[in-house]
């Protein structure tokens, strides 16, 4: 007699006992977050180090900036551009790890939704990056799929790893019970060394490279401090001129030049998330349109020619009554006229035509041809303050026009100029809102005392500046009533009327509580008026206040 055993059936441990239960929701969350910040930190990383590859959260922040209607972005991009910005890419990091972390959650249970998650955001990467002006087409999708993959699998090692054995509590990353310790630690290893990883990536991005861009200009800041203290008895380059007529006595005024080092205190206006690192080995400018022979120049042939120096006072549309998106400079670079003359410009007075330019980083903008004929400030500029121009502000050359807006006219890191038709083609701003004309308005501003100051009773010396350019200021006079009288103050310098000019008053303050108004006049006789106007669509009018406690 036999036991029958073969036909005993055994049905072995039911499957669920002995395989691992998965991740507790908290573990998989964290494993998700952490893929997508290791996917995002790879995009900073390519950027930081390649000149030619914009960050993916770089790219699609500006991608958003393309597709929010422009009556939205007008009133903030160009006004705020300082805070708008972080809050923007801020925004988007965070939003990407929660979808991370989402995915994390889902992947629990279902490890494709994992792989088709990532395998999404990649794609949305990739095209945004490739729509980038700034970065190949070929590397934003390298980027962007290693990007997407390396979150997946570090996503999917994680959640692996923090499989709970069966019969564990739940809660795998709480330390468990005595039988449970060794895997707990494991998986806690792994967490640890994932994080890290990540932070490493991350802190490598922050230290980046040096650009070619900033490398071609410490060469030329060199070379010129060189030549210019190496030639015993030579003069100084003449590119650097004293600023002329200061007030050196009046503490808190604006200074006449902005100061662009040590700190750069020229206001920075621009849509690029990230400011373009052009290369000049590279570079080169181009003329065409409405000329006999196009013409480019690359900057080692600008850089050889005849310059002229000019101080021109340049702000922005945007900038509120009494704001300071608004800066003095000594430019040095080519006059437009005469690289003009050289591509065989058709007709310079011909009102139906525009000067078109495009940035190497796709923003563009256009002026009418005859502004750069009638005698104004109207160049090509390589240097700003004696100092080749900062890579924040166009390096390696920009546009400058007195008495022109910086949104129709100011272009940094130019590429191409086009002699084209007024009616042909708008400039970047001009279908979100703004005005296709923008001369500059007469503003002044109070400096000092600040609104809202506390003086003592006795001289109290008020002083600002105010500009008009090209026309000049005439005169600028303060009230102390209301508008009722008017003091006149007095002028620094009225030499040049592309320049801003400071302006003083000396005070004899009486106990009280005032409201300091400024208006200035310009050298055509307008004086600015007192009524409100925003700065949408051309810029903003009335009269700076402050308001200043005597005792
Ligand atoms: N390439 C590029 N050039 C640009 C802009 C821009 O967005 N991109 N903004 C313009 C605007 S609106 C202004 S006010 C000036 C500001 O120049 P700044 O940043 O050197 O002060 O640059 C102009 N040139
Ligand atoms: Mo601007």
């Amino acid at each position: 007699m036999t036991t029958p055993t073969t036909l005993e059936v055994d049905p072995g441990p039911p499957p669920t006992d002995e395989s691992p239960t998965p991740a507790s929701r908290t573990a998989a969350a964290i494993a998700g977050a952490l893929g997508a910040a290791l996917a995002l930190s790879i995009g900073e990383v390519a950027a930081a180090f390649n000149d030619n590859v914009t960050s993916l959260v770089t790219a699609i922040g500006e991608f958003i900036i393309d597709i929010t209607p422009g009556d939205l972005i007008a009133e903030s991009i160009n006004t705020i551009g300082g805070l708008q910005k972080p809050l923007l890419l801020g925004g988007i990091t965070i939003v990407s790890l929660a979808i991370g972390a989402w995915l994390g959650v889902k992947g629990r249970l279902q490890p494709s939704v994992v792989l088709a998650g990532f395998a999404f955001f990649g794609l949305v990467g990739a095209l945004a990056a490739s729509r980038s002006q700034l970065t190949s087409a070929g590397a934003a999708w390298a980027v962007a799929l290693l990007a997407a993959a390396a979150g997946a699998v570090v996503t999917l090692v994680l959640l692996g790893v923090s499989k709970r054995p069966a019969g564990a509590p739940t809660g795998a990353l709480v330390p468990g019970t005595p039988l449970t310790q060794a895997a707990d630690r494991r998986r806690f290893l792994t967490f640890s060394g994932a994080a890290v990883g990540t932070a490493a990536v991350w802190g490598a991005s922050r230290v980046g490279g040096t650009s070619a861009a900033e490398r071609a200009r410490e060469e030329i800041l060199t070379q010129t401090a060189a030549s210019s203290t190496t030639v015993p008895g030579a003069e100084a380059a003449p590119s650097t001129p004293l600023p002329s007529g200061e007030f050196d006595t009046v503490s808190g005024i604006t200074s006449h030049l902005t100061p662009i080092s040590p700190e750069d205190e020229f206001y920075l206006i621009d849509t690029a998330l990230s400011k373009p690192q052009v290369d000049p080995s590279t570079w080169n400018l181009s003329i065409d349109g409405m000329v006999d022979t196009p013409i480019s120049y690359t900057y080692d042939e600008l850089l050889q020619r005849d310059m002229v120096t000019r101080e021109v006072t340049l702000s922005c549309v945007s900038n509120p009554i009494g704001g300071n998106l608004v800066g003095n400079a000594q430019w040095r670079g080519i006059p437009l006229s005469e690289l003009f003359e050289e591509a065989g410009i058709q007709d310079p007075t011909n009102l139906e035509s525009q000067i078109f330019m495009r940035s190497v980083d796709g923003f563009t903008c256009g002026f009418p041809t005859p502004l750069a004929y009638d005698g104004r400030t109207a160049m090509l500029a390589l240097e700003m303050n004696g100092e080749p121009l900062p890579i924040n502000h166009g390096f390696p050359a920009r546009i400058v026009v007195a008495g022109l807006y910086g949104y129709v006219s100011a272009t940094k890191w130019i590429e191409q100029i086009s002699i084209t038709e007024w009616d042909g083609v708008d400039g970047f701003w001009i279908p979100r809102g703004w005005s296709k004309e923008g001369p500059v308005k007469t503003q002044s501003r109070i400096d000092v005392p600040r609104t809202g100051s506390r003086v003592d009773a006795g001289p109290v010396t008020v002083a600002g500046i105010a500009w008009s350019p090209t026309i000049g200021i005439d005169r600028v006079e303060l009230s102390f009533d209301q508008g009722e009288s008017w003091q006149l103050a007095e002028l620094a310098n009225t030499e040049n009327d592309e320049a801003w000019v400071q302006w003083k008053y000396d005070w004899t303050a009486t106990p009280g509580e005032y409201l300091v108004g400024v208006r200035a006049t310009d050298k055509s006789g307008f004086t600015q008026s007192p009524i409100p106007v925003a700065p949408a669509p051309n810029g903003a009018e009335g009269y700076h206040v402050s308001r200043i406690v005597v005792s």
